[in-house]
């Protein structure tokens, strides 16, 4: 098995966590760096997502990943074995989210040279949101087997977010998802959020996360 660095993040020191957010995404705006927070909740397929959008776009981009956990170097270990990109775990002494002092921690422990970062935050759809990472992009995910209406009741996650990710599509015959009043859902909070629905295990549609992406990035 693959060994990755493991930080232990100390609690922010700043008071003003949306002040240093601003700062550290102007920064990596600065430095053409594009840092992507993903939040969604355990097991919603965030990292088996990571792998599948790393190992087509690692070509074009170096990338780099920081995973963020309350405890185990499970998740930065099958990023670092499956894509071979530079991975770290971040553990969080027991916090259900990281602020962007902490990111920042992250980042000078993850190094130079990379212009494409993912995050993947603490699986939980309540408190990432609240904290602004300094990320450049947001991106939630909700898959299939959570149900339609977690926009309704987790909205403020569906708010931050730049991009919704519907998950696990090759589920869809086995749960009563409505996919239009998800979408509806999602608007209803959210009118300027991209909404792709994709499966990471059969491939279903990830050309047009894929192309999001690269899109994003030709943007900077
Ligand atoms: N059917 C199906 N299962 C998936 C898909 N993506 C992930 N999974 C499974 O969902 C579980 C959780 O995935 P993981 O990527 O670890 O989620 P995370 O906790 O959000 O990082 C694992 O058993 C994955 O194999 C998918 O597109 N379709
Ligand atoms: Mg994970």
């Amino acid at each position: 098995m693959q060994k990755v660095k493991t930080i232990l993040l100390s609690k922010s020191v700043f008071e003003d966590n949306d002040a240093q957010a601003e700062r550290l995404r102007s920064d990596l705006h600065n430095h053409n760096i594009c840092l992507v927070n993903v939040m969604s909740s355990p097991g919603s397929g965030k990292t088996t997502l990571l792998v599948a959008l790393i190992n087509a776009l690692k070509q074009s981009y170096n990338i780099g990943v920081m995973e963020a956990d309350i405890d185990s170097d499970r998740d930065a270990v099958t990023v670092a074995e499956k894509t071979g990109v530079r991975s770290i775990q971040l553990h969080t002494g027991g916090m259900c989210h990281l602020d962007a002092g902490m990111t920042e921690q992250g980042l000078a422990e993850l190094g130079d040279g990379l212009d494409l970062i993912f995050l993947e935050n603490v699986g939980n759809l309540v408190c990432p949101a609240e904290y602004d990472t300094g990320a450049n992009v947001n991106m939630v995910i909700l898959s299939v087997p959570e149900g339609n209406d977690k926009p309704l009741k987790y909205p403020l996650v569906f708010e931050n977010s730049d991009i919704a990710v519907i998950s696990k599509t090759d589920a869809l015959p086995y749960f009563d998802f409505d996919m239009d009043e998800c979408r509806e859902n999602i608007r209803a909070r959210n009118p300027d959020a991209s909404v792709i629905a994709v499966s990471a295990k059969t491939g279903d549609n990830m050309d047009e996360l894929i192309s999001w992406f690269r899109r994003k990035l030709n943007e900077r």
